[in-house]
């Protein structure tokens, strides 16, 4: 009777508690089976393994790379990977050119040494694109590698070889399958739920083989998922998420997998991210000033060298093409808003890399190796955005200005937060002490290097919190 007693009592106490902060919040919580699993950012070793890699590349190859954009003497200007889709080809006579599927020229060793000397810390592979043909030998479909020329695990051979590197491998997965009969854009009728719930096993089925076969592998990227099939079936992607965790401990998802109870993907229907990290910047970046929020989770952009190509396009003169400059700006823009930041390549059907991908891989890797500091393991640094450039903050409090634009007063403007200075400035990579001067309250100038870098630079700050400041500096009195 006294425990019954207490019982009560503690449920009085819980309800009573329950009540009153649900009045001071605005929202009511929407209740959820297949919402968000995580509060906040995971700190578990795995995904801060994830978050201090900062830079990865995305390797997009499959069939797609055989024709090059081009179907029938006509060649198509969008994204090559959606060639079938373009030229409105059909699944079995795309499906033929896996007959033409022999990469001579493939060396896994040798991609992984690019992305090595790129300063990449993990690798984003295509094990299945959109097409439906499988990078290895899947037990579940016809349409893969083991069933062409070539014959090899390709797969298993980049696993290999990107991990000999100490490159962490992940896999982009399409949900949606050009190939597979059973798929469907959406459910409209009993025997569209039968096909429907036949292809969710088949892909099951896939990415248990994936993880069972691979098992090094340390994040997946779902992709394909936006069609109302998958968002009538939230529940899918929460089981998927589940499954892939107990598979495999540590594993990283995006939250483009995911969908909740109502259909809501990538946040759900209370606002709580879905999935480990935000995949939804897709050659875009957040706005360095208006939207700070995104620092609140763990987020990864991907981005394409020329403007949407992501597969080997042969004609790269269709549109613009960035510079090596104009990626690192992105590579930066990304982590000083605590992001990654994961740079495309889309090899040829010949197993090589185009030259303007090898160049730009070398350039990037140049300026890595000297400013990475300012790069891996760095995140938002909490300092307002200055014309300049970027601040990133690395791991020891330290702050980086990452120099893209040199002023013509040779000052660099730094605002601090309250309580925060400056104490010292010095040239990455060099032994150069640079000029700080206090220019009223929390705000300095920092000057410009003596001699005028040819490249983007960065300068290191120390800085000193719970300080005031040090000269006689007053606000406005307003
Ligand atoms: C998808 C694919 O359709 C494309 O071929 C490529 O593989 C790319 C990496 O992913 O396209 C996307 C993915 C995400 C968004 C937009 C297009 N997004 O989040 O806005």
């Amino acid at each position: 009777m006294k425990g019954t007693k207490r019982i009560i009592t503690l449920f009085a106490l819980l309800t009573a508690i329950s009540f009153s902060s649900s009045a001071q919040e605005t929202k009511k919580e929407i209740p959820l089976k297949y919402g968000a699993t995580n509060e906040g950012k995971r700190q578990d070793p795995a995904m801060q393994k994830f978050r201090d890699n900062r830079l990865g590349v995305f390797i997009h190859w499959g069939l797609y790379a055989i024709p090059g954009g081009e179907w029938n003497g006509k060649v198509y200007n969008g994204a090559a990977e959606w060639l079938k889709s373009w030229a409105k080809v059909p699944s079995d006579e795309w499906m033929q050119l896996m007959d033409q599927w022999n990469p001579t020229r493939f060396d896994a060793k040798k991609w992984a040494k690019t992305a090595k000397e790129m300063g990449a810390k993990y690798v984003k592979i295509t094990t299945k694109h959109h097409e439906g043909f499988c990078l290895w030998p899947s037990k579940y479909t016809s349409y893969t590698v083991a069933n062409t020329p070539c014959k090899r695990d390709l797969l298993g051979e980049m696993v290999k070889a990107y991990n000999d590197e100490g490159i962490d491998v992940h896999f982009y997965f399409s949900v949606m399958d050009w190939s597979h009969p059973d798929y469907r854009y959406s459910i409209k009728s009993a025997a569209d739920s039968i096909a429907f719930s036949r292809f969710l096993t088949f892909t099951d089925n896939q990415l248990k083989e994936l993880a069972t076969r691979y098992p090094t592998v340390k994040d997946f990227w779902f992709d394909g998922t936006w069609d109302a099939s998958i968002k009538q079936n939230g529940w899918w992607t929460a089981h998927v998420e589940q499954m892939l965790k107990e598979m495999l401990p540590g594993v990283t998802i995006n939250s483009h997998l995911r969908a909740d109870d109502n259909g809501k993907r990538h946040f759900d229907s209370n606002g709580r991210l879905m999935g480990d990290y935000e995949s939804g910047y897709e050659r875009r970046l957040p706005d360095p000033v208006k939207d700070l929020k995104v620092t609140q989770w763990d987020w990864e952009a991907c981005m394409t060298i020329p403007e949407n190509q992501w597969g080997y396009h042969k004609d790269w003169s269709l549109s613009y093409v960035k510079t090596p400059i104009e990626v690192i700006d992105r590579i930066v823009h990304a982590v000083s808003m605590g992001g990654n930041m994961v740079v495309n390549f889309g090899p040829k059907g010949d197993g090589d890399f185009r030259p303007e991908e090898k160049e730009l891989a070398t350039a990037i890797g140049k300026w890595m190796e000297r400013y990475g500091e300012a790069v891996y393991a760095c995140d938002y640094a909490g300092f307002e955005k200055q014309d300049w450039g970027y601040y990133t903050r690395g791991k020891n409090g330290e702050v980086y200005m990452i120099v893209f634009n040199q002023p013509y007063s040779k000052q660099l403007i730094v605002k601090t937060p309250k309580g925060v200075s400056v104490e010292k400035a010095s040239l990455m990579g060099t032994k150069e002490n640079i000029k700080v001067v206090e220019t009223a309250r929390n705000e300095y100038n920092v000057s410009v290097p003596k001699k005028n870098p040819s490249e983007p630079y960065v300068i290191r700050l120390q800085i000193q919190t719970n300080k005031g400041s040090k000269g006689s500096y007053r606000d406005a009195l307003t």
